[in-house]
Order: C-alpha cells, then sequence, then structure tokens
C-alpha cells in the first residue's frame, strides 16, 4: 500500500508515504520552512514544526493508533457533528469522520515551495448508519511557513442537512501558567465545564488556572497564544466559523482520559475553528461549506 501511495501520490524529496504508529500510512512533508505528518487514519495531521523551532501541534505520548479510536492530539477532524451526538449519545462523539479511513486524493508542490496534501471521505455503509446522507469530504493540508487546513463538505444528496464541525488543534505550549490567549477578549462565551451551559463574557486575555472548556460565540477573530518563556506566538486565524472552542481538560479530567497523562495538561491547550452550538451549516443539495484554520509561528 505504502509502495502505490508513493507511486501514485510521492513527491521526491518533499512528501513521501510511510507505516506510521499502530502501522497505520502516513504522510511526511518536508519543505524549505517546516515538517508535517499526517495519518490517513482519521484524516489526521499528527504534527507541524518550523525548521529550527519547537513543534507547533501537541501529541499526546500516550496516543493510541488504532482504526476505532481518534488520535490524541495534533489536528482531530470533528464532523458531521461537534460534542456528542444531538439526540443520540450511543453515537461517537465528534462525528465519525475521525475515525474514518481517509483516501488520498492529490498532492503537489507549490510555487513557494510549500506542499498541499489533498485527503477525501466519502459515504459508505458504516457512515450511512450514523448519519444517513452522501456526502463528499475533503481535506486540504498546506505545509509551509504556516499549516493551512481546509474542511470542504460538498452536499451530493438530495436533501439539505445541518452540519457541525471542529478542526480540534491540540497545541505545544512551555508550561501552561506561562501563557496568556488573546483575541477573544469581550467576548461572550458557553461555559460547558461539567456540562453546564451558562453564558459568560470574556474579561481580558485567557489564563488558565483550572478546566476550561468554552465556546466563544458570533466570532471571527483571529486568536494568539503567547508563550513568553519559548518567545514565541502562534497566531490561529479561521474562515467559515464564527464559534471558537478552547479547551484544556486541567488535572481531574486529565487523569481519567486513559490516552493522555496526568501531567498533559501542563503542556496544552486546544483552539479549534469550529461550527458549534448556534453556528452549525445548513447545507443545501449541491452546496458546500468550506471550515478553515491556519496556523502561524511568530517570535514571540
Ligand atoms: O473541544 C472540547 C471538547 O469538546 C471537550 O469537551 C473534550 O471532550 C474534548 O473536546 C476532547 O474530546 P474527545 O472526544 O477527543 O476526548
Amino acid at each position: 500500500m505504502i509502495d502505490k501511495l508513493n507511486e501514485a501520490f510521492g513527491v521526491p524529496g518533499k512528501l513521501q508515504f510511510k507505516t506510521g504508529q499502530g502501522d497505520l500510512p502516513k504522510a511526511v512533508i518536508t519543505t524549505p520552512f517546516s515538517t508535517a505528518e499526517a495519518y490517513l487514519h482519521g484524516g489526521h495531521v499528527t504534527h507541524f514544526q518550523r525548521t529550527g523551532q519547537k513543534p507547533v501541534l501537541w501529541m499526546s505520548e500516550e496516543a493510541v493508533f488504532r482504526p476505532d479510536k481518534a488520535i490524541r492530539g495534533g489536528v482531530p477532524v470533528c464532523w458531521p457533528w461537534f460534542g456528542p451526538h444531538p439526540t443520540d449519545s450511543s453515537k461517537p462523539q465528534h462525528g465519525f469522520a475521525r475515525v474514518s479511513k481517509w483516501e488520498v486524493k492529490g498532492s503537489r508542490e507549490m510555487e513557494d515551495g510549500s506542499v498541499r496534501l489533498d485527503l477525501g471521505l466519502e459515504d459508505s455503509e458504516e457512515s450511512r448508519g450514523l448519519w444517513p446522507h452522501p456526502f463528499q469530504l475533503g481535506l486540504s493540508v498546506t505545509v509551509g511557513e504556516a499549516l493551512e487546513l481546509s474542511l470542504i463538505f460538498k452536499n451530493v444528496g438530495d436533501e439539505a442537512v445541518e452540519v457541525g464541525a471542529a478542526l480540534h488543534s491540540y497545541f505545544a505550549v512551555s508550561e501552561i501558567d506561562n501563557i496568556l490567549i488573546k483575541g477573544l477578549e469581550g467576548g461572550d462565551y458557553i461555559d460547558t465545564v461539567g456540562g453546564a451551559r451558562d453564558v459568560k463574557k470574556q474579561e481580558g486575555p485567557i489564563h488558565f488556572s483550572e478546566e476550561v472548556d468554552r465556546i466563544y460565540t458570533d466570532t471571527e477573530g483571529v486568536c494568539v497564544i503567547e508563550d513568553p518563556v519559548w518567545g514565541r506566538n502562534i497566531v490561529v486565524s479561521k474562515s467559515g466559523s464564527r464559534s471558537t472552542v478552547v479547551w484544556n481538560p486541567w488535572m481531574d479530567k486529565a487523569e481519567t482520559m486513559g490516552d493522555f497523562p496526568d501531567n498533559g495538561y501542563e503542556s496544552m491547550l486546544c483552539i479549534e475553528a469550529t461550527n458549534a452550538a448556534a453556528d452549525v451549516r445548513r447545507v443545501e443539495p449541491g452546496g458546500m461549506h468550506v471550515l478553515g484554520q491556519r496556523i502561524e509561528e511568530a517570535a514571540g
């Protein structure tokens, strides 16, 4: 399989398919500016790092690489719903895209030296058992000075559908106590810690001192993760989204997750471009929706 992938989609010296963890196939991307990795399982980007810098994305050392399990860390693709299924709790959390086997649809080196990998997922008997609609889903991954992700949904059915989604990105930080997130000041958010749905207002930058699980509503803003100890800012912008989720499980929840180190909360946080809560999108037959996130590292 790896040989066939490299024959069809490899880009010499830039994009090579290899057998990754759990014997799952992955793409390894090398550009003059950066490196990245993406698994076909889940359409899951697991690594992005600027040359000479620290990794931008956080990966759990205890991540499980198995077809029936979402990889913990990197950028899980949550689709066609965000969080628990709206009406049926027996269905997988965050939808089924992140535990599905995606296909390679294309690859190319761009004129500026960046590399683009296109992955795809279509409906199957299994998916229709979970979500009774035909679909075409694409994930375009462009690796260069920045990491750019576009999740492209095409409604190829004859009924309008409502879709929730997230590019659920995990970011690596020096130590959570040192971190500020700017860009969401003054915004409203739904505080979902402990299953609550209280609406609150963000006073100033976000600082972490306890579990944080918030859906910021009506925002198209750019978020900046300020990490003074590592002397860097991570700039997270988005498109096709008016809701941003910020999450850190903190100590107690970290201990309940088998694929998450007990102290893992100290070195990560999530900023997610989402279509969540009231921002779920209705897509008419023949229509499409694109959810995008751009991740860039800047000097702090
Ligand atoms: O995005 C935040 C969140 O919805 C949290 O509530 C937490 O459940 C997190 O996603 C991770 O979900 P997962 O199913 O990957 O463990």
